[in-house]
C-alpha cells in the first residue's frame, strides 16, 4: 500500500511538473517536439570505443571512451573528437586503439581525419577524457588528453594537424596518477587559458587489485580499494609553457576520486570556480578566492553529497541554467541509481527529466523544480530551454535484470 501511495505522489508530482513545464509554453505556438535520428551510416566512421576487455578485469577499463567536440579547422561546423584505450596490461596502442578525429563536412556527415590529423597511434597510452581550449590564443583550438600513465597536450597547427606538445610544457603529474577529465578556463582572467585535470588514484597495470564476487566471479574492484589523489591545476605562463599549482592554490589539499568537471562562477563574482564530481567520495567545489587561490567550499552549497546525505559514484556532470533564473545550475551523474540537479541559490529539488527515472519510493520525497519562463520568449521561435541529456550504465558481473 506504502509503494502504491508512493507511485502515486510520484504520479501527481510529475503532473505537476509538466504542467508547470507547458505552463510556461502555453502562448508559444507549438514547439517542435526534440527528436534525434541516427545519422551515424551516412559517415564511415571507424571509430570503435575499445577498454580492451577480454575476460581480465582491469580498473580503468570502464572508464573508457571521452569525447571533445571542436571546430579544428575553423570551418564554423564543429567537428568530433574520441579518446580510446590501449592494449592492457601493455598499454600499447595499436591501430585498433587509435584516438579519432571526426571532421564535419556538413549535412550530417563526418569524414575520419585521424590519421591526416596526425592523430593515429603515437605512444600516448590509455586516453579517457578529452577537452579542448585554445591554449596559446592562436585562434586554432587544441586539444588535451586524461589518460592513465602521462597526459598528452596536442597543439593544433593551423593546417589541419596536431602536434604532440606535451614535453616540455609543464603539464606533468606524479607517476601512475590516473586522469579521467580536464576543463580550460580562464581562473586568473589574465587572457591566458588555465588548466584542470580531474585525477582519480594511482594505478597501474601491474598493481591493478584484483575482486571477485561472493561466487567467485571476477568483478571490477570496488573504487574504495584504491587511494584517493588531489586533482591538479596548472596555470597558463604563455609560450606554451604551463606551471602546477596545485599545491599553492588549495586543490592539493583535497583529496578524492575525480570524475566530471564543470567551470561556472557559482557565487556570480566575475571569477571563474570549479565543480569536480568525485566517485564513491564527497563531490569539490573549488572557490576562486582570487590570488590564485581556491577554497573547497561544496558543504557550504550543498553540492558534497546529494540530497540524501550521501556520496554517490558521480561520473559527469555539467553546469548550466537549466531554469532560465539567472543562477547557473550544476548536474551530476552516477551510476543507474539516482542523479541529483542542485541549484547554486541552496534550494536542492530534482529536475524534471531526471524524476522520471528515479524510482517511485524515492521520487516521494523529493521536491520538482520550479520552472520559469526564460526571459522575452520570442512568439516566433522557441524559447532558449538548455536541453539535459544523459547516459547512465552500472557495473555488475552478470548483466542488471530488466
Ligand atoms: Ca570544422
Ligand atoms: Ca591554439
Ligand atoms: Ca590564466
Ligand atoms: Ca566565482
Amino acid at each position: 500500500m506504502r509503494k502504491v501511495l508512493a507511485a502515486s505522489a510520484a504520479s501527481i508530482l510529475l503532473s505537476i511538473t509538466l504542467l508547470a513545464i507547458f505552463r510556461g509554453r502555453a502562448l508559444d505556438a507549438q514547439p517542435p517536439r526534440a527528436y534525434f535520428t541516427d545519422v551515424a551510416p551516412q559517415s564511415q566512421f571507424a571509430y570503435v570505443t575499445r577498454n580492451d576487455y577480454r575476460g581480465r578485469k582491469y580498473f580503468i577499463q570502464p572508464m573508457c571512451g571521452g569525447v571533445a567536440i571542436l571546430d579544428y579547422d575553423n570551418d564554423g561546423k564543429p567537428d568530433i573528437f574520441f579518446t580510446n584505450g590501449a592494449e592492457l596490461p601493455s598499454m600499447k596502442k595499436s591501430a585498433a586503439f587509435n584516438n579519432s578525429l571526426m571532421r564535419n563536412r556538413g549535412a550530417g556527415v563526418f569524414e575520419d581525419r585521424t590519421s591526416a590529423a596526425g592523430l593515429a597511434g603515437g605512444d600516448i597510452g590509455y586516453n579517457i577524457g578529452a577537452a579542448s581550449g585554445d591554449y596559446d590564443n592562436d585562434g586554432y583550438t587544441d586539444l588535451f588528453l586524461a589518460n592513465a600513465r602521462s597526459n598528452t597536450l596536442l597543439h593544433n597547427n593551423r593546417d589541419g594537424t596536431f602536434t604532440d606538445a606535451t614535453a616540455g610544457s609543464g603539464i606533468s603529474k606524479p607517476a601512475n596518477t590516473l586522469s579521467v577529465a580536464a576543463a580550460w578556463f580562464d581562473y586568473d582572467n589574465d587572457g591566458l587559458p588555465d588548466l584542470v585535470v580531474s585525477d582519480y588514484t594511482i594505478w597501474a597495470p601491474d598493481t591493478d587489485y584484483r575482486c571477485a564476487d561472493s561466487l567467485k566471479r571476477e568483478i571490477y574492484c570496488s573504487p574504495t580499494r584504491y587511494v584517493s589523489v588531489p586533482d591538479r591545476l596548472y596555470h597558463n605562463l604563455g609560450k606554451g609553457k604551463f606551471e602546477d599549482v596545485t599545491e599553492q592554490s588549495g586543490l592539493g589539499q583535497a583529496r578524492g576520486k575525480g570524475m566530471g568537471v564543470s567551470i561556472a562562477d557559482v557565487n556570480d563574482d566575475g571569477l571563474p570556480d570549479i565543480f569536480i564530481v568525485n566517485d564513491t567520495e564527497r563531490n569539490f567545489l573549488f572557490i576562486n578566492q582570487g590570488g590564485g587561490r581556491f577554497q573547497e567550499q561544496g558543504a557550504i552549497y550543498g553540492v558534497s553529497f546529494n540530497d540524501d546525505g550521501i556520496a554517490v559514484n558521480g561520473m559527469g556532470s555539467d553546469a548550466k541554467d537549466f531554469n532560465n533564473d539567472g543562477v547557473v545550475d550544476l548536474f551530476y551523474n552516477d551510476l543507474a541509481s539516482q542523479s541529483t540537479m542542485t541549484t547554486t541559490g541552496g534550494k536542492i529539488c530534482i529536475p524534471p527529466m531526471v524524476m522520471w527515472t528515479i524510482s517511485a519510493t524515492m521520487r516521494s520525497n523529493r521536491t520538482p523544480c520550479s520552472v520559469t519562463s526564460p526571459a522575452n520568449p520570442s512568439p516566433t521561435s522557441p524559447p532558449p530551454w538548455v536541453s539535459l541529456s544523459r547516459a547512465r550504465a552500472s557495473i555488475a558481473a552478470q548483466p542488471l535484470p530488466t
